[in-house]
């Protein structure tokens, strides 16, 4: 796992469904995510905001809400996120709405195919984001990432890293989901997406889930996190457009985390979603810091 860690803030919300998201790369300074990551022996740079278009706050047109601005918005997380990795850093992007994981997501599969690495996508969150224009009920491009690397959505977004698609539904193991649209859970079954959701969660505990979702880890699989902090459960995690209750609880997410970090292969981050219009005195902030603070391996004692 690199220790040069770059951090690169995304402020827009022009994927979903709530304003706010674009204040969420400043709120986890706020929080104070550098100085932390750097408590632990971490070299950090923050390489500031990226900029991109405005948000239209239009109605979607085809099924998509203000796709020419999701566009733009994920080739500059692209650039910015493969850059980092061609740097030997390892990238956190700060999101930002989840769409971005288009952009981010991609950049890290080229990485993996020049550089001969079996990628891994963890992606934490309270939904599938699965959705296609055909099967979305709202036209949030934030609904449809997962769906859009695997190949299916518009060319401009599928076309990103300038492979189709992305990456295999095979690579992407899902955690924490509870919000899953109608169609979207029949299309979800058809690509093979391995889901834990939360009633697997409940029946077999995060450890064995974890234990599940990262077996056939080896020393060239890069591992990719993708979080939306709504993964996380609503009454711990307030600061988010689309909280959804019945989410991990605090210790469910620290042993989450901390099991990730055990593995060693942490080679890139996302944290999207966080919505600090809709916080209180930036607590979910703290508490997404607080987890990405055991994601790199904070523990309470010394690991034999
Ligand atoms: N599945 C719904 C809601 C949603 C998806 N992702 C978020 N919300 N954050 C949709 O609009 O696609
Ligand atoms: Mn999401
Ligand atoms: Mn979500």
């Amino acid at each position: 796992m690199p220790t040069d860690i770059s951090l690169i803030g995304a402020p827009t919300d022009v994927g979903a469904g709530a304003r706010g998201a674009s204040m969420g790369p400043e709120a986890l300074r706020v929080a104070r995510l550098q100085p932390i990551l750097e408590s632990h022996g971490l070299a950090v740079e923050d390489l500031g905001n990226l900029a991109g278009p405005p948000n239209p706050w239009q109605p979607p047109v085809d099924g998509y809400r203000h796709l020419d601005a999701v566009v733009a918005w994920n080739q500059v997380v692209h650039t910015a996120v493969h850059g980092e990795l061609a740097r030997g850093r390892l990238p956190i992007l700060l999101g930002g709405d989840h769409c971005l994981a288009i952009g981010s997501i991609s950049a890290v599969a080229r990485h993996c195919r020049e550089t001969g690495r079996r990628l891994r996508v963890l992606w934490l969150d309270a939904h599938a984001d699965f959705n296609t224009n055909v099967l979305t009920p709202s036209g949030n491009v934030h609904g449809m990432p997962v769906a859009c690397l695997c190949g299916h959505g518009p060319q401009a977004l599928v076309e990103i890293g300038g492979h189709v698609p992305a990456i295999s539904a095979k690579a992407v193991r899902q955690i924490g989901i509870r919000s899953v649209d109608p169609g979207e859970k029949r299309f979800v079954h058809e690509a093979g997406l391995e889901v834990f959701d939360m009633r697997y969660i409940d029946e077999m505990g995060m450890r064995h889930t974890m234990e599940l979702a990262l077996a056939t880890l080896d020393e060239h699989t890069h591992l990719h996190v993708s979080f939306d902090v709504d993964f996380l459960d609503a009454d711990i995690a307030p600061g988010v457009g689309t909280a959804v209750p019945g989410g991990p609880t605090y210790r469910e997410a620290q042993l989450c985390m901390e099991m990730i970090a055990d593995t060693g292969r942490l080679a890139s981050l996302d944290v999207m979603e966080l919505n600090p219009a809709l916080d209180v005195r930036n607590r979910t902030a703290e508490l997404a810091v607080d987890l990405i603070e055991s994601l790199f391996g904070k523990s309470t004692l010394m690991r034999r």
